[in-house]
């Protein structure tokens, strides 16, 4: 039987997630920090610890079937690979940020102007689109200090918590692109039952995170609203407690809203609501 490889980033933002999430879908292996390939030993998975900048261009020449990497880095790179599935996790985007004293009001402004990015393919691709033309100065690192060091006027760089702006004395400008973890894999390989496997396995872990199982104790009567509350997999299953007249309903609520429906189900006379998280759901 063929035996998948898949990429993922040795060391950086991305790893610990995406280990993690290759071991919540039941895989097998050992995370050696030293070695560049880890057998899984329960699947026919072979995993590739790489540098993040190399997983889309492993992937679109066939020596990884599958990736895990970030967004930015696909589109920077200009690689033909499948989309497979968003991961929910490396959330970051792409911005354009100028110093805190400048008070540059609209895009045109930055015509002639000089950026440093490590993006310079994205960000070339979004300025053209807005036919603005502006010096790129692409560099390899800490971009954030460049116009206090007088190299350029703005930068484009990945922001998260906007921290590293914030200290440096920079203010977010226009949005680029948004960012997260990415599986990818070879043009076609999502056609391979193997690949599918892999998938099915992930999207159940990503659905079993958005979603939280809850039990809730209540009184006959008060039924029909708390299950007009509940969206569920199906239904609410109901089942009878020892107390007359009284139900425990077991059911399951997405994360997003999670605690505006807690508290409608306490008004609709719920009671000792027990929240548990979920591992998997196969649907
Ligand atoms: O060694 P290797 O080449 O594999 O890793 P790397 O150093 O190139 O990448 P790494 O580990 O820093 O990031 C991997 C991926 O994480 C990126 O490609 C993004 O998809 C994603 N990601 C999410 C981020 C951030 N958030 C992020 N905040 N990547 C980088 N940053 C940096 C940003 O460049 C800036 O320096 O964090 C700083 C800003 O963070 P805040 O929180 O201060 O706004
Ligand atoms: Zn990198």
């Amino acid at each position: 039987m063929k035996t998948l490889k898949i990429a993922i980033q040795k060391s950086g933002r991305l790893n610990e997630k995406s280990v993690e999430l290759l071991k919540n879908c039941g895989l097998s292996f050992e995370n050696y920090k030293s070695s560049l390939i880890s057998p899984v030993s329960n699947f026919p998975l072979e995993i590739l610890f790489l540098r993040d900048d190399d997983i889309p261009e492993y992937v679109q020449d066939g020596i990884a079937d599958l990736g895990i990497v970030g967004e930015n880095v696909i589109q920077e790179t200009e690689v033909k690979v499948s989309y497979l599935q968003r991961l929910g996790f490396g959330k970051c985007s792409l911005k354009i940020a100028v110093p805190n004293t400048d008070d540059i009001q609209s895009l045109a402004e930055l015509n002639g102007k000089s950026i440093a990015t490590t993006y310079p393919v994205i960000l070339g691709k979004f300025l053209k689109e807005k036919g603005i033309t502006s010096d790129i100065r692409t560099i390899s690192g800490s971009v954030e200090i460049s116009p206090g060091l007088g190299l350029s006027d703005a930068i484009c760089d990945l922001v998260s918590t906007g921290g590293t702006l914030k200290s440096n004395g920079l203010k977010p400008f226009a949005d680029v692109m948004s960012s997260e973890a990415m599986l990818i894999g070879r043009a076609g390989s999502e056609n391979e039952d193997l690949v599918q496997e892999l998938i099915q396995r992930i999207q159940s872990v990503l659905r079993a995170k958005e979603t939280k199982y809850v039990v809730l104790n209540v009184h006959k009567d008060s039924l029909p609203a708390i299950i007009a509350l509940l969206p569920g997999v199906k239904s609410p299953s109901v089942i009878s407690l020892a107390e007359e007249n009284w139900v425990a309903v077991h059911t399951v609520i997405p994360e997003r809203d999670f605690w505006d429906r807690i508290s409608q189900l306490k008004q609709a006379g719920a009671q000792g609501i027990v929240v548990m998280p979920i591992e998997k759901i196969i649907l």
